[in-house]
């Protein structure tokens, strides 16, 4: 039986400089999310929106951040869903802003955890979110998950402590094409894989996807997919607060969804950054419900597929 299709809409916007992500699950619906994914086969279940824990009060020595306790009490809420929804099916997290992958990516290690499953994440966004509560002068939270899932300093007494910390080097970043200068050294001693856009330009996304799938199929490994739109050219994705130019084209993010569809190894994904009151008559919500269809199934043809399944060694 294949596993139920769960999703969730996480309609947090403080994370972000710009309001308007709130809007995005709506706006996910609106694109045919739900019929898409049914059309394909799933069993689809939409749980609504997750509601955030009441905020309580906190504050920090950088003044600079803004919404810790709302964020913070998102986190809570969205980590507890992810966990318990990855033991019944594979969840999708309708955003919201960034901020939502502190949660979902630390209730899905978590549970790749308890099932004694080495954990991965695919991180496509032309940023790292890489910045520590300390680093970011922006003071928005969207800048941060990855620093707080991979378990980096100065999050404690703060977020949610993380039980089960992602490991750095199987994170696996692709299309980064903005980096504040604490994110970069960060980055250099941390042994996260950053496959920046010219590297995509050097190489392609094909084989570059192709060596990561391979590791997480090597130990049986699960797949969290976390997919910002700004990830993608704001030429054909408008909708978003964060554009820089130069992101990825049309056809290299439908060859990574096709990937990851066919690798099998995909266990739950973000949909994150949509801001649907900058989007041009739903052509990005619209585009993004394309890819999530594509990593969920969605083909032109049927092929012979390259196999990443996990072949245990003989004993
Ligand atoms: B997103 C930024 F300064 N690094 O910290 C910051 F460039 O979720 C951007 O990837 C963060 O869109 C972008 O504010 C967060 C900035
Ligand atoms: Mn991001
Ligand atoms: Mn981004
Ligand atoms: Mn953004």
């Amino acid at each position: 039986m294949q596993k139920p299709c769960i999703l969730f809409g996480v309609p947090v916007q403080d994370g972000a400089g710009r309001m308007g992500c709130d809007m995005g699950p709506s706006a996910f619906r609106t694109a045919g999310l739900i019929t898409e994914l049914s059309g394909l086969g799933y069993n689809v279940e939409d749980r609504g929106n997750i509601v955030p824990t009441p905020p309580r009060e906190l504050s920090h020595p950088n003044s600079a951040i803004r919404a810790l306790p709302e964020i913070v009490a998102w986190t809570e809420a969205i980590a507890e869903a992810a966990y318990r929804a990855s033991g019944e099916g594979i969840p999708i997290f309708m955003g919201g802003d960034h901020s939502l992958s502190a949660g979902s990516m630390t209730g899905l290690a978590r549970r790749a955890a308890t099932e004694g499953r080495e954990f991965f994440v695919l991180w496509l966004d032309s940023h790292p979110d890489f910045h520590t509560l300390e680093t970011t002068t922006s003071g928005n939270l969207h800048g941060v998950p990855m620093a707080y899932a991979t378990g980096r300093d100065g999050f404690s007494g703060y977020f949610p402590n993380v039980d089960v910390p992602v490991k750095p080097e199987n994170v696996c970043m692709m299309g980064i094409r903005s980096v504040d200068p604490a994110e970069r050294t960060a980055l250099a001693t941390t042994g996260v894989t950053v496959h920046d856009m010219r590297s995509i330009d050097e190489n392609g996304v094909g084989p570059l996807l192709d060596g990561f799938l391979k590791r997480v199929a090597a130990v049986d490994g699960i797949l969290h997919v976390s997919l910002d739109v700004d990830f993608l050219d704001p030429g054909i994705a408008p909708g978003v607060g964060t554009s820089v130019p130069g992101g990825a084209t049309f056809r290299e993010a439908h060859l990574i969804m096709e990937m990851l569809h066919d690798s099998g190894l995909v266990r739950s994904l973000d949909l994150v950054e949509l801001n649907p009151f900058l989007d041009e008559r739903g052509r990005t919500a619209l585009l993004m419900v394309d890819l999530a269809s594509s990593l969920m199934g969605r083909r032109v043809l049927d092929r012979p597929t390259q196999s990443y399944r996990h072949t245990p060694k003989a004993p």
